[in-house]
């Protein structure tokens, strides 16, 4: 089995729960290695790129809200898992879409929960297939920002200005 990516989001429930700890320890696991990290203010932009299969859902535009902090905090914290396997590794250990499905030893089994206007507030993201991976690593995450450059690159002069420390 070839090396795989897997981009693992714990969303803002899991944030102002105080789960991140618990989730990257039980993720550590899977003995898969983080090659990026990071806490992001997520915009509806990136929110409705993310889901974008989702778009036809009724539950469609509570979800952008709920990945945005609406209802939490507005941070989620995104990384990269690499290793063997890492797609099914992650999705085992953080379980079914529907947390009161989900295996009860799994993170959203554990953590998740059902809103009563039907959110599935399920606390991880993971990427299903790895070309799903790659369309969402790509997304939140720029090359310079993963340990090793896992896709092809190119060089490009962007003169664009940029925010520095005074
Ligand atoms: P997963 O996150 O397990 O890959 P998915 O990609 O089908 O599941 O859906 C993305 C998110 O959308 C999911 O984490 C929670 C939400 N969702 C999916 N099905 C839902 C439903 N029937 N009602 C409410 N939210 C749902
Ligand atoms: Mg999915």
């Amino acid at each position: 089995m070839a090396k795989e990516q897997c981009l693992v989001l714990i969303k803002p429930d899991g944030l102002v729960k105080s789960l991140t700890g618990d989730i990257i320890s039980k993720l550590s696991e899977t003995e898969l290695k983080i090659m990026g990290a990071k806490i992001v203010q997520v915009t509806k932009e990136l929110a409705e790129e993310h889901y974008q299969q989702l778009k036809n859902e009724k539950f469609f535009d509570e979800l952008i809200r709920y990945i945005m902090g609406e209802y939490h905090t507005k941070r989620v914290m995104a990384l990269v898992y690499e290793g063997e396997n890492a797609i099914e590794k992650v999705r085992r250990i953080a379980g079914a879409t529907n947390p009161e499905q989900a295996d009860p030893i799994s993170i959203r089994g554990k953590y998740g929960r059902i809103t009563t206007s039907g959110v599935f507030e399920n606390v991880v993201h993971a990427s299903d297939s790895p070309a799903s991976a790659e369309r969402e690593i790509k997304l939140w995450f720029r090359p310079d920002e993963i340990v090793h450059t896992i896709y092809p690159t190119e060089e490009k002069e962007i003169k664009t200005p940029k925010l520095i420390w005074k």
